[in-house]
């Protein structure tokens, strides 16, 4: 099925010509090459946050008073200042667009973008065109963010605000939870395309006939987009290209059609668009001079005072009550029969012909007066695609459905990657469970006794140390930070759709499973993978005379098909996994870039990564048993004969043969004797200056001991990457 195919986080472009590009595609560096080079003072591990270590963000916002922060906000919301007036006298609208933004960049196939560590500070969400002026809603909300201080978050004040704000006006909200905590850098781990103009300088379009799939992990249409472009796909004003478009995107967010459009007729049923004028010389904020203090696309006060504010460059509010929580967007959107129009700044448009007065809105700065509605292409949408019309006619006749579709779309929208419900906090975190939380029940710690026990059964059960390391690396290596899914708790691996995954070998994934079942007694099936991967690591450094003990904390539960949300769990298949030195098919980045990527996801270092990557070649880990890059002669044992082999000068390396550069021979330097198999996953090690210069480390004698320390460590960080419970 569809996700499936383009789970893939760098997935080819959909029937197009594969296009060889970077990992990260267009980089902060590439926009902004004159910004300050700040980084420079963060090497050698050295952190860019001042709060330090002993910081601890849960603990602070518990401390919170949260009532009287909610309470402030209220009043923010109609306390008008004179250099960003609120339109209406309520900044409800700008607050929502804030947060929805802020959550917006999320996608499903990757986990990154969203709100949780409070991006849209940073280059280059600051300064994208679609997050125009919302640089002035953060400013507004400064005083509260310098009242509470290290008790909220800029992450969580951004989506509280939105709360505060759709309940201000009467909207429904279902709940919410803190626990986003702020970074003080942007996030260098994620690709944002790599088109090297914004959309409003006319970057190219992702989606088209002849390219049916966003490319990779993508979930905007255009360079700079949240997600589709409000004036149609490329600006042509169509409808039911738009309804296309928002499709794609909406469902990189996991969001069906139902969602999308209680998101977007709950979300426009408040505020206004802004295209008073054209603005073809507006810098953004990281382009912007000195004085301007980090504000962008500046408009002169006066200008500002009388309401001529250019963002998007389309003009008008959707309803006619847009500080009000009503069913008036569909309500008008249905009555009206709405023509193409263009506004001041020239964007394209539609407006309703012949509305009644009491269907006109306010102006938004004097309420006596009454302006014309709008709505944009991409509303239009709503009313033009067969499906979203179904849908959006039943919300109009049902307000009350559609109020629970918006809280509920909207809360998932703003929480989705905060992970599992253990990591959300305080007051008005929503009782009931829903399955896109990935729920797991709680499980127990097996007793000293049972967990002797099941070592001794499942070495002595005729399952190979790479089988059980292989089944556990499957299960805790699903993890991901970026959105906190996936990980060894639950065991998901034995349920679909994991474990029909091709990376994890399903007729043997299902003969290890059945086994450990069978041994496992009352420990849950999480727990047992997780052990008997650890007791086989374990045993592999005894055989290479190591004495050592992996570290095992168990207490995980097992989740059911039930609460599995298959196709959202899609998404997360790997396409490759260089831990495995597996590569399911060729990638626009290079194959050694993927290993990254992945050791991203993971939270590991570079030296975690070499360490993990030198030792599970070593027990046997690959997929298929393939021998590229067991560098040893005694596999199974936990050696550092990785690193040893690889950077022997006594070895030179070639292409297998010269219709690929992703398998290679190693050869003896006097002969053409083949000693070796590798990838480029594991040649990687040898070749990249960084890489090698950790790898010497491993490979040098007298840190045989320190290998085997520094992989179970690793090891041990993987196999617990996912327990909020205990960390
Ligand atoms: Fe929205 C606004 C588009 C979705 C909410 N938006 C807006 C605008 C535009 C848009 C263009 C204007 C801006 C200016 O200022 O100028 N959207 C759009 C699109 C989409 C959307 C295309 C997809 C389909 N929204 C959405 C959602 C939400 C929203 C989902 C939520 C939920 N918005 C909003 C708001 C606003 C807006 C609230 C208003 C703001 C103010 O008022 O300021």
């Amino acid at each position: 099925d569809k996700p499936r195919e383009s789970g893939c986080p760098m997935s080819p472009q959909g029937g197009g010509e594969v296009k060889a590009r970077s990992l990260l595609g267009r980089t902060n560096k590439d926009w902004w090459p004159d910004a300050l080079p700040i980084d420079m003072l963060h090497q050698h591990g050295v952190s860019p946050d001042p709060m330090g270590d002993e910081y601890d963000y849960a603990e602070a916002f518990q401390a919170l008073d949260y009532a009287a922060l909610k309470a402030d906000l209220t009043a923010l919301m109609t306390d008008s200042k004179s250099w960003w007036p609120a339109d209406y006298g309520h900044y409800g609208p700008f607050m929502i667009r804030m947060a929805w933004h802020a959550a917006g960049t999320y996608r499903v196939t990757d986990g990154r973008g969203g709100s949780s560590s409070g991006q849209q500070r940073f280059e280059p969400l600051n300064s994208w065109p679609d997050n125009g002026n919302l640089d002035k809603a953060r400013r507004l909300l400064w005083p509260l963010k310098q009242k509470y201080g290290k008790n909220i978050s800029w992450a969580d004040l951004f989506i509280l605000a939105g709360n505060v704000a759709i309940e201000s006006m009467g909207g429904p909200v279902f709940g919410f939870a803190g626990g986003r905590k702020d970074v003080f850098a942007s996030e260098g781990d994620t690709f944002w395309g790599a088109e090297e103009i914004w959309v409003n300088e006319g970057a190219q379009t992702r989606l088209s006939e002849d390219m049916p799939e966003l490319e990779g992990p993508l979930a905007a249409i255009q360079m700079g987009l949240i997600y589709v472009n409000p004036e149609g796909p490329g600006g042509d004003p169509d409808p039911l290209g738009s309804a296309r478009d928002m499709k794609a995107t909406f469902q990189r967010m996991a969001m069906n059609s139902e969602e999308t459009v209680a998101l977007t007729a709950g979300g426009h049923a408040f505020g206004k668009s802004h295209g008073a004028k054209s603005a073809p010389h507006f810098k953004s904020p990281s382009s912007e001079a000195v004085h301007a203090q980090g504000l962008g696309w500046l408009t002169d006060s006066e200008e500002i005072g009388l309401g001529h504010i250019t963002t998007s460059g389309i003009e008008g509010a959707w309803s006619n009550n847009p500080t009000k929580w009503t069913g008036d967007y569909l309500r008008l959107l249905f009555k009206y029969d709405y023509e193409l129009t263009e506004s001041p700044a020239g964007a394209k448009q539609w407006q309703p012909v012949n509305p009644a007065p009491e269907d006109m809105a306010p102006d938004a700065r004097d309420p006596n007066k009454r302006v014309p509605t709008m709505m944009t292409t991409a509303d239009m949408a709503l009313k033009m695609d067969p499906e979203f019309r179904e849908i959006a006619l039943r919300f109009r006749d049902d307000q009350s459905v559609l109020d629970d579709a918006f809280a509920r779309a909207w809360f998932k929208l703003t929480h989705r990657d905060m992970g599992p419900k253990i990591r959300y906090l305080g007051p008005e975190v929503p009782e009931e469970t829903l399955i896109w939380q990935d729920p797991v029940p709680e499980g127990v710690q097996p007793s000293d006794a049972d967990i002797a026990a099941f070592k001794d059964a499942v070495l002595a059960s005729g399952l190979t140390i790479g089988q059980l390391v292989k089944t556990a690396w499957a299960s805790a290596s699903s993890y991901r930070r970026s959105d906190h899914r996936g990980g060894a708790n639950g065991a998901r691996i034995a349920l679909a759709p994991q474990k029909d995954w091709p990376v994890n070998e399903p007729e043997q994934l299902g003969q290890v499973l059945a086994k450990l079942n069978e041994l496992r007694g009352d420990m849950s099936l999480a727990d047992a993978i997780v052990l008997a991967g650890s007791a086989a690591v374990e045993k592999a450094a005894r055989d290479a005379g190591h004495d050592v003990a992996v570290p095992f904390m168990g207490g995980r539960g097992d989740a059911t098909q039930e609460w599995t949300e298959v196709e959202s769990f899609a998404w997360m298949e790997p396409q490759a996994d260089g831990f495995r030195n597996y590569l399911k098919t060729r990638h626009p980045v290079k194959t050694e870039e993927l290993l990254l990527d992945k050791a991203s996801l993971l939270g590991l270092s570079a030296p975690e990564m070499t360490v993990l990557v030198g030792g599970l070649r070593v027990l046997g880990a690959n997929f298929g048993d393939a021998p590229e890059g067991v560098l040893t002669d005694r596999k199974g044992q936990l050696t550092n004969d990785f690193f040893v082999n690889l950077l022997d000068n006594e070895t030179f390396w070639d292409l297998v043969d010269t219709s690929s550069d992703e398998e290679f021979i190693g050869y003896d330097r006097g002969g053409r004797h083949e000693k070796w198999r590798a990838t480029r996953t594991d040649l990687i090690f040898g070749s990249n200056s960084q890489l090698r210069a950790t790898a010497e480390v491993y490979a040098e004698n007298g840190h045989e001991g320190k290998f085997v320390r520094d992989f179970i460590r690793a090891w041990v960080k993987v196999m617990n990457a996912d327990r909020f419970d205990i960390t």
